[in-house]
């Protein structure tokens, strides 16, 4: 008989200039690029039968956009929005609209550097804030979800 048990769907949100990772400021961000970090998420993922997508955009429209096609689509939502942690109501906004338990994930402590960046516009409607342990951190959200959408 046909299994129809799906993997949960999960969303993984990088924001402008991730895509540098692994290229400069390793003492901030360190050595791993964006494709080392999306491909042990995926490997994580299979482990813990959830399947993920992942997207890195340097555009806000672009990511609000791809939020607003994740809603009804994805059982929850990682993200690291970069600078627009800082800025972005219209983020905000958007991951409003997914209603899924969501970690908000920054490989550096925010709260460690400038004030500028101690503020989030995500904080206080994620699940939680995973800030400070690099490119671990996306790993620990991913387990954080597996737990949280059983
Ligand atoms: O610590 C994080 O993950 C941040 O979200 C990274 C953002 C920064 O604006 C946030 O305050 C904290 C910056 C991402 C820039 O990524 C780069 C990667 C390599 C080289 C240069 C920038």
């Amino acid at each position: 008989m046909a299994d129809s048990r799906q993997n949960s769907s999960i969303l993984v949100v990088h924001g402008p200039n991730l895509n540098m990772l692994g290229k400069r400021e390793p003492e901030h961000y360190g050595s791993q690029t964006l494709d080392d970090i999306n491909d042990a998420l995926r490997a994580k993922a299979a482990g813990l039968g959830l399947e993920v997508s992942t997207f890195q955009s340097n555009h806000e429209g672009e990511i609000v956009e791809v939020i607003q096609d994740a809603v009804g689509q994805i059982q929850g939502l990682i993200i690291n929005p970069a600078a627009y942690t800082h800025t972005s109501v219209a983020i905000r906004d958007a991951v409003l609209l997914l209603n899924v338990p969501t970690i908000e994930v920054h490989l550096s402590n925010i709260h460690k550097r400038e004030p500028f960046r101690h503020r989030s516009f995500i904080a206080d409607i994620a699940t939680a804030q995973i800030s400070g342990l690099g490119a671990s951190g996306y790993l620990f959200a991913l387990e954080a979800l597996a737990q949280l959408i059983a």
